[in-house]
């Protein structure tokens, strides 16, 4: 019986320093950018689980409804007592579609937010005793690891959300090559995947009405301001989403709202009227782009499931 929550490894990160050395480099080109992996302080994460119920981001209901439709066929391909890892769990919300066809041996959830990482995983042992509750601290964007004796035999890993789509497509072929590898022959992964379609549905997504969205791209400036020494004021800067149709991606930009200097780390930075800090790409791919790129990966494509309107997809790969 799972009364507590093992935690592994690279915990507690030094996000600190990585995010005083993202900005400084960030913010010293042009165009400025950061990596989306810090929006996800306590904060951002919390806001993120709120976008996630925004009637205007139909990804995570959509995942959902095509995870409980083929649940069944899911445990049939992937059998009992694997090892169920999942990559940037974050509430570990979609998991527990999963949990009672798949009997996994153990759960590992994997996510960069500390905090946040250890009360879903604690939730998630209460709410079910007979799982072996593993957590581990780690920023797979850097590189896919895992605690020792993971993986071993019977594996399958699990990434929802079309997290993938945060990657660059070279990003996103070396995580995935580098998850194949980590996997035992016959290993799978179950990859929630957004798919291309009409622009205002994919725009609505990321602009919804409540002003979510926007809360969750400025808090990284609040972040900025609470972590490192600097004055960067959020009502300075205004959100900003669009879909880039060139390189099938959403961009989240924060627009400065006026000519500004702005101070950190004992640097300052000037931002011009209008000027773009680049903070995400959600890329957006097709069956085909995705099945190709899987496979450039050193992965079998084993099934995909959609929702009707064909806004979303599941896939089962395997090694
Ligand atoms: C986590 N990730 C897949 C989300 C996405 O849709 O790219 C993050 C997000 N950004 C804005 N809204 C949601």
């Amino acid at each position: 019986m799972a009364l507590a929550v093992q935690v592994h490894g690279q915990y507690p990160l030094k996000q600190q320093d990585a995010l005083r050395d993202a900005v400084l480099a960030g913010f010293s080109v042009s165009p400025k950018w950061l990596p989306p992996k810090f929006f996800y302080d306590r904060r951002g994460s919390e806001l993120f689980e709120a976008i996630c119920r925004q009637p205007e981001y139909y990804l995570t209901r959509t995942e959902e409804q095509i995870l409980v439709r083929a649940v069944r066929e899911i445990g049939e391909l992937t059998g009992p007592g694997a090892d169920l890892l999942e990559f940037g769990s974050g509430a570990s919300h979609k998991v527990r579609l999963l949990l009672e066809a798949l009997r996994p041996a153990r759960y590992l959830g994997i996510d960069i937010s500390e905090d946040f990482l250890l009360s879903s995983t604690r939730r998630l042992a209460a709410d079910y005793p007979w799982l072996d509750v593993h957590a581990f601290c780690s920023d797979f964007s850097q590189c896919a690891i895992l605690p020792e004796g993971f993986a071993s035999e019977h594996a399958l890993a699990f990434f929802p959300g079309s997290s993938l789509g945060n990657f660059t497509p070279p990003q996103a072929r070396r995580f995935l090559s580098e998850l194949q590898q980590l996997l035992p022959k016959g290993g799978g992964l179950l990859i929630g995947i957004d798919l291309v379609k009409d622009r205002k549905i994919l725009e609505a997504a990321y602009n919804d009405a409540a002003g979510i969205t926007a809360a969750f791209n400025l808090n990284l400036l609040e972040r900025i301001r609470n972590e490192l020494d600097s004055d960067i004021d959020r009502s300075r800067f205004r959100h900003r989403a669009f879909f880039n149709e060139i390189e099938s991606r959403i961009e989240m930009h924060l627009i400065s709202k006026t000519t500004q200097d702005v101070n950190i780390e004992g640097r300052q930075f000037r931002f011009e009227n209008d000027e773009s800090l680049h903070t995400e790409n959600s890329y957006k791919y097709s069956l085909e782009s995705f099945t190709a790129l899987a496979k450039s990966a050193g992965f079998e494509p084993m099934a995909c499931w959609t929702d009707l309107k064909e806004l979303f997809s599941v896939h089962y790969l395997v090694r």
